[in-house]
């Protein structure tokens, strides 16, 4: 029986206290949306619609989370290998600049890489819009419209519009069923419309004898290989002169045999079972996810208000709607974005405008895809995990020959981009390509599922995916001259650089601090793994023995967490990236250390880092700040996440977009993802065996309480609390 201890932040005292009753999350827009990201995002893991609410015309962004132009390529580049004994030479002489002038030449991957971020025309690929949907009405009459209002109904999961026209209701709804696999639009009112698809490429419309059909195939950019295909229909049902109902679906042959095949069968389904049934099993398959976790904080208010008037009474007066709104906005996006047998959220989740998706819209592995999934434990929605999980193991074979061709090791390696056709190769620039730990990162998550699932028939499954991980470190590190530590090279602390000898900027490096930890808690993973699974003792030993090398956590002068194995100066002292803190959070080599020198040297990192940085940024250090225990701070960094990004003047900046999406600029779902999992580390906490209920909370968040929240171990918590201190909780197993 594991022992749990719990530790309360702060004295328990058992008077009942009032059980607020959870209110529904609805985000209220009192206009239609002018730009894309006012649009409210609709989704099931599969399809995305993003409704914009238009009057005249109601135009619905349309995505397929697999829709992917590119095509697996060889990205190997035997240069590189016979480079690196080179590399590593001139790296052990301290000549940095040297070293990374020849991988800037030899270092990189075969091929054109990811395109600089601008892959659709490149067998890399990029995810791509599936186009759009356009609904234009005809009215009656010519009157003005009235009590226009346009919402989305978080707990569930519809978009809906209502106006009053000539006198007369006119009301939409759409949601995307979980249950179905359908985008369905019911419209009542006396007016007609006319549907129409397009999408600005590689696109065949059509009208067949029941709907509209738009069909194609994107390009491979590989010589001999086709290109996705997909398939998408839209089908109305006229049920009286004032209601209809549009059916949609779409598929591509990523992951079916017959696109066609499928979206028929579906609709066919789908308009057999009608709207009500339809909206029924939706609404319990949304529901069994999303209505796992409570939040409330202080008295519900006024739901009738807008988001815009919600977000100005959180500005001006710190009144919790807004954040509390966000975290379940958070996991609505979570639910929306990803389901079991397809991909993980994508940068964008699974919403998509445009046919070059910034970033290839892919899966960058340097911080991005793997905040998307911070939520997913604590939040109660374990099954969202195993996305990512498989498509970590599905790297394994690519990245498998990336670690033979590029560095001669065993093992398996993923770098810094990645997309469904297993890219795992170093990036086409090593500033920021060189980093080597994806692999490990993504495995990392494979331990963190088990630990709070206590899962063992997935650890028994999930464990190659960790121990090949380590293999290929155990093959590929080296001796550092000065002291005989084991560490990464070639490689970087992400995207930063610093100065050698105070003049010359390079970023290629031997050990950065973020790969010693990242790979030293993957050994600790695999050694816990092994044990539970009772195997694999000598290969244990053998990562003990390489651990006992590795380099130690060093404090700088400045008294910041040192980033690189000597106390450089970074060339971006506030740079978004902390990835010498991912020991302090997702890891916890730093804060389970019980060693207070290192935790302030976290803490003079983050003041030194600022609390500045893109959307994504802004939520990580929100999660540092909470697992320090510092509310004050966490909560400013929420403050800073929910800045409103579209300034006076039109430009973007970090914040939050009017539909609460994150902006980078541009919109990433990490910095959502990322935000919610901060919010509950500010309020629950679990290390080991040990439980931490409130350790970070808010001064303004004097009163509420939250159920359903997880902790390793496998236990779920509720907890109420009343002038900032708890009054009753209680935690129980996940699965009894
Ligand atoms: C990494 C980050 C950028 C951006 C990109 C998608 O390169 O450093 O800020 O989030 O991923």
């Amino acid at each position: 029986m594991k022992r749990l201890l719990l530790f309360l932040a702060i004295a328990v005292s058992l008077s009942a206290c009032h059980e607020a009753a959870s209110e529904p999350w609805v985000l209220r827009y009192d206009r239609p949306a002018e730009i894309w990201e006012e649009c409210l995002p609709l989704g099931n893991g599969h399809l995305g619609m993003m409704p914009d609410g238009g009057v005249e015309a109601e135009t619905i962004v349309l995505n397929d989370i697999t829709l992917w132009s590119g095509a697996p390529s060889d990205d190997r580049n035997p240069k590189a290998l016979q480079s690196l004994p080179e590399i590593q030479r001139l790296l052990k002489e301290g000549r940095n600049d040297l070293a990374q002038q020849l991988m800037y030449e030899t270092f990189v991957c075969g091929g054109e890489g990811s395109g600089h971020g601008q892959g659709a025309n490149v067998p890399f690929g990029c995810y791509q819009t599936l186009g759009t949907m356009t609904l234009s009405f005809h009215y009656p009459d010519e009157d003005t419209i009235t009590h226009y209002q346009r919402a989305l109904c978080l707990d569930q999961a519809t978009a809906s519009v209502c106006f009053e026209k000539g006198g007369v209701q006119y009301h939409r709804e759409a949601f995307i069923s979980r249950h179905d696999d359908v985008a369905v639009v019911r419209l009542t009112g006396p007016a007609t419309f006319q549907l129409a698809l397009s999408r600005q490429e590689k696109a065949e419309v059509y009208k067949d004898d029941d709907g509209v059909v738009m069909c194609g195939q994107l390009d491979s950019h590989v010589e001999g290989v086709e290109g996705m295909r997909y398939f998408a229909k839209a089908r109305t049902v006229s049920v009286s002169d004032t209601e209809a109902v549009v059916y949609f679906c779409a598929a591509t042959d990523f992951f079916c045999e017959d696109p066609e095949r499928y979206v028929n069968e579906h609709l066919e389904a789908a308009m057999a079972k009608g709207y009500d049934r339809l909206r029924e099993d939706h609404l319990a398959s949304f529901g069994a996810l999303f209505n796992r976790v409570e939040l409330q904080v202080g008295t519900p208010s006024n739901q009738a208000l807008t988001v815009k008037e919600h977000w100005r009474v959180f500005l001006v007066n710190d009144d919790p709607w807004l954040p509390v709104c966000y975290f379940h906005f958070g996991r609505y996006l979570l639910i929306s974005s990803t389901r079991e047998d397809l991909l993980p959220p994508n940068l964008q989740g699974l919403w998509a405008n445009t046919i070059q998706t910034p970033w290839n819209g892919d899966y960058h592995l340097n911080i991005n895809v793997e905040m998307n999934h911070w939520p997913c434990e604590v939040c109660n929605l374990s099954e969202l995990h195993l996305p990512l999980i498989r498509f970590a193991e599905d790297l394994m074979a690519s990245g498998r020959q990336t670690a033979q061709s590029f560095y001669g090791a065993r093992g398996w390696v993923a770098h810094v981009v990645c997309n469904p056709w297993h890219f795992t190769a170093p990036g086409e620039h090593p500033s920021w390509g060189a980093t080597n730990t994806g692999g490990a990162w993504l495995a990392l998550h494979a331990w963190w599922h088990y630990e709070y699932t206590l899962d063992t028939a997935f650890l028994e499954a999930a464990y190659p995916l960790m121990r090949e991980s380590a293999r290929f470190f155990l093959d590929a590190m080296i001796e550092e001259p000065e002291h005989g530590w084991l560490v990464t090279a070639p490689t970087t602390s992400p995207e930063n650089a610093f100065y050698l000898n105070d003049s010359t900027p390079v970023s290629v490096c031997m050990g950065s601090t973020m790969d010693v930890q990242l790979v030293g808690e993957l050994y600790d993973a695999v050694c816990r793994s092994a044990t539970i699974l009772g195997r694999d003792e000598a290969f244990c030993d053998s990562l003990r023995r390489a651990q006992s090398k590795f380099p130690p956590m060093q404090v700088s002068e400045s008294g910041a967490l040192m980033e690189w194995l000597k106390d450089y100066r970074e060339v971006d002292p506030h740079h978004r990236h902390v990835s010498h803190l991912f020991g302090l959070y997702p890891g916890s080599s730093l804060a389970c250390s019980n060693n207070p020198t290192l935790l302030e040297a976290c803490r003079q990192t983050l003041l030194r880092r600022g609390d500045e940085g893109t959307g994504w940024s802004r939520a990580w250090k929100l999660c540092f700040w909470a697992r320090l225990g510092d509310g004050n701070h966490a909560y400013h960094l929420l403050r800073q996440l929910l800045e409103p990004a579209i300034q006076l003047d039109g430009t973007h900046r970090a914040g939050t977009y009017p539909n609460l999406f994150c902006a980078h600029p541009p919109f990433q779902i990490d910095g959502n993802l990322g935000g919610t999992a901060g919010i509950v580390e500010m309020l629950l906490q679990s290390h080991g065996d040990t439980l931490v209920l409130l350790p970070a909370l808010p001064p303004f968040w004097s009163e509420g309480h939250f159920k359903g929240l997880c902790t390793r171990g496998g236990q779920v918590v509720d907890c109420y609390w009343k002038d900032g201190k708890v009054r009753r909780y209680a935690v129980r197993s996940r699965y009894q």
